[in-house]
Order: C-alpha cells, then sequence, then structure tokens
C-alpha cells in the first residue's frame, strides 16, 4: 500500500529557487529532535567607540598612510587595496584554445564607514544614522553607475569575523564591475523570463503570496518586508523587499529609504537576539544594472545570508554534498520564521 503524503516539515523534499532557477534540498526530519534552546550568551562588552588601532575610525591612518579626516557620519573612500581598476592593460589574448578563457575586467572598489563610533552594529544604530548610510548607497549608486567602465554596482557588508570582516567598526564594501557578477546575472535573467511568461513581477508575485500566507515573514512595515525564503539556503538566510516595483537605490523615495532603514534595523536587532551574540552575516544588495538598459523586471532586494545554526559556535558549513551536488538545509524556512519573529523588537544589549 502506498505511504500516505507527510507533511513538508516531516520529510525530505526539494524546493525551487526562482531567482537562481535551481533546486535545494531540505531535510526537515534531522531537527525533529527538542530544540536546545541555547543561546551562547556572551557578556556585552562596554565595546570602544574609539580605537586607536583601527584603520577605519575617525583621523586615524590606514595601512597605506593616509588619514581619516574626522568624520562625524557616513565616511566612504576608495579601497587601499582594490579588487579592480579603472585602467586594464591586460590585453585579450588568443589563449589558442576555447578552453583556456580570460578576458580584462574593470571597475572600482570603495569602502563605506557607516558611523564614527567603532562599537556600533547595524543592530545599533539608530533608523536616522542607517538611513545616512542608505543616501550614501544610492549616492554612490549613482556616482559608480555614470562611470564609462561600470556596468553594476555591487553593495555588500561582512559583518564578524566568522564571515571574514577584517575590523569590527560598522563598515561595508562596494565593487563597481564592467561586467554584471554571476548571481546577479542569473537573478535578472530569471526575473525577465518570469516577466516574459507571466507578464508580472516576479517578487512583486512572491511578495503578495508571502504577505497574504504570513507564514514565512519575520517582520514588515508599510513599505518594507523580510521573509525567510522558501527556498532559503542558510538556516535563518532573510530576503528584505520593497513592497512597490522599484529596481535600484536610485529609485527610492524619502519615506522608502526610512523603511529600509527601519527593516534593516529590525532584522538585525532580532538576528542578534536569537542567540544574544552579535550575528554574524553576509549582507548586500541587487539592483538594477547600470548599464543604460531598462531592466524593467528587476526588482530590488537585500539578501541576509548568515551562517549560524544553533548557538553562537555551531554554524552551517556549505560542504560535501553542498559542493558537490546541491544546497541542503535541515532547519526549515516556515520554523526559522517563526522563531525570528517570535524573539523580542528590542536589542537584548538594551533589556
Ligand atoms: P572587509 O572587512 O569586508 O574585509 O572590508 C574592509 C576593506 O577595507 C577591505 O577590502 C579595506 C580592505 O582592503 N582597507 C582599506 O582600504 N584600507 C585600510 O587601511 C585597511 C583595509
Ligand atoms: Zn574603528
Amino acid at each position: 500500500m502506498p505511504a500516505s503524503p507527510r507533511p513538508l516539515d516531516l520529510v525530505p523534499h526539494r524546493r525551487y529557487n526562482p531567482l537562481l532557477r535551481e533546486w535545494i534540498l531540505v531535510s526537515p526530519q534531522r531537527t525533529q529532535r527538542p530544540w536546545q534552546g541555547e543561546t551562547s550568551k556572551q557578556a556585552v562588552s562596554a565595546g570602544l567607540s574609539y580605537d586607536p588601532s583601527c584603520y577605519l575610525c575617525p583621523t586615524n591612518a590606514r595601512s597605506g598612510g593616509v588619514k581619516n579626516p574626522g568624520y562625524t557620519s557616513v565616511y566612504a573612500f576608495d579601497n587601499d587595496f582594490p579588487s579592480l581598476l579603472p585602467v586594464n592593460t591586460a590585453a585579450a589574448q588568443d589563449s589558442g584554445s576555447p578552453l583556456l578563457v580570460a578576458e580584462p575586467e574593470r571597475g572600482c572598489s570603495r569602502v563605506i564607514c557607516f558611523h564614527p563610533d567603532h562599537s556600533l552594529t547595524m543592530a545599533r544604530m539608530n533608523v536616522p544614522d542607517i538611513t545616512s548610510v542608505i543616501d550614501a548607497w544610492a549616492d554612490e549608486t549613482a556616482t559608480l553607475g555614470k562611470l564609462p567602465y561600470v556596468n553594476h554596482v555591487q553593495i555588500f557588508e561582512n559583518r564578524g569575523a566568522m564571515m571574514g570582516s577584517s575590523n569590527p567598526h560598522p563598515h561595508c564594501q562596494i565593487w563597481a564591475t564592467e561586467h554584471v557578477p554571476n548571481d546577479p546575472q542569473r537573478e535578472l535573467d530569471a526575473q525577465q523570463a518570469y516577466q516574459d511568461e507571466h507578464h508580472s513581477c516576479l517578487l512583486c508575485d512572491y511578495v503578495a503570496t508571502e504577505v497574504a500566507r504570513a507564514e514565512r515573514i519575520v517582520v514588515e512595515n508599510e513599505l518594507f518586508v523580510a521573509i525567510v525564503p522558501y527556498w532559503a539556503i542558510w538556516p535563518f538566510e532573510t530576503i528584505v523587499l520593497p513592497k512597490r516595483h522599484l529596481g535600484s537605490f536610485t529609485d527610492l523615495t524619502a519615506a522608502e529609504r526610512t523603511a529600509l532603514a527601519a527593516i534593516l534595523k529590525a532584522v538585525t536587532t532580532r538576528y542578534d537576539n536569537l542567540f544574544e551574540v552579535s550575528f554574524p552575516y553576509t549582507m548586500g544588495f541587487h539592483q538594477r544594472p547600470t548599464d543604460g538598459a531598462a531592466h524593467d523586471s528587476m526588482h530590488f532586494h537585500a539578501h541576509f545570508y548568515p551562517p549560524l545554526l544553533r548557538s553562537a559556535e555551531i554554524r552551517k558549513f556549505m560542504v560535501g554534498f553542498e559542493m558537490l551536488g546541491m544546497p541542503q538545509r535541515d532547519l526549515t524556512p516556515e520554523t526559522a520564521a517563526s522563531r525570528l519573529r517570535a524573539l523580542p523588537e528590542v536589542h537584548y544589549a538594551d533589556r
């Protein structure tokens, strides 16, 4: 006799990621053991507002010798160790083999300090100060996007040593490139294909679906929503989406900038509250390329990719089957969302 179907939170299954057009494996039966509720509380240190040895603090010298100004708000500078250069003299070479292909790539790298206070994180900053960072992201997108050799502006933050951040001072990086990088290009192609087939926007339709069902929403306000995607890979991954269809930082109204700041603070606060530690993550924004084409099907969004799974020490590794086969998760996105949603809005250090 065939087994009767069991709910998805009990049995292994595949879920489809429509943005990358790939499958992920979900094995929720592995988490049927009761949740241990470990939080690995770390003593909240007072934190230095100014660290004389930090190369990002105001008035300090950076490693290349340039001195930072005594900045009082957001401060942006050209990365002293850029991954891309505006002038690229690498000649496109004929290697003589179709299997040995290389080409030049131009661009530039910037660093943005969010705030002069060394001890802050996005979760501990106030909404007006985060809004100033969003204003800077919009200005950088516009300025870099106008450069003739820049066609895509990737803004990202590595937070915490576990994610490779070189310094706790609140900051992010921008890599502006001549070509659209792989994942943004895959997402653009998927959104265009969906638009062609359904005559509507993939992520507008996704927001409507998730808002109606509510089970994967972490937090929302009038203009933005944060969701653990149905196809999330990282245990507590989220996607942050504007409810209105817009394609770039440069499209955000003043009200949307404030609403985005509030959502970023709300998401990062819940992350910190989950294990009562400063939660590591890589986050970044996907926006319309700056190549001059309309890219109307592009729906602006942020991805948060945090590695922690069960405590401040126990992280998810992308190894083995993930490296050789496909992404896999145990905890269902629905469980992750309900755990994040249930956490207090107020940061644990302020309680
Ligand atoms: P990460 O923490 O994500 O690594 O970003 C810090 C960036 O700051 C890194 O790309 C740059 C590094 O090259 N940097 C400078 O431009 N000047 C310095 O004096 C040190 C670090
Ligand atoms: Zn600092």
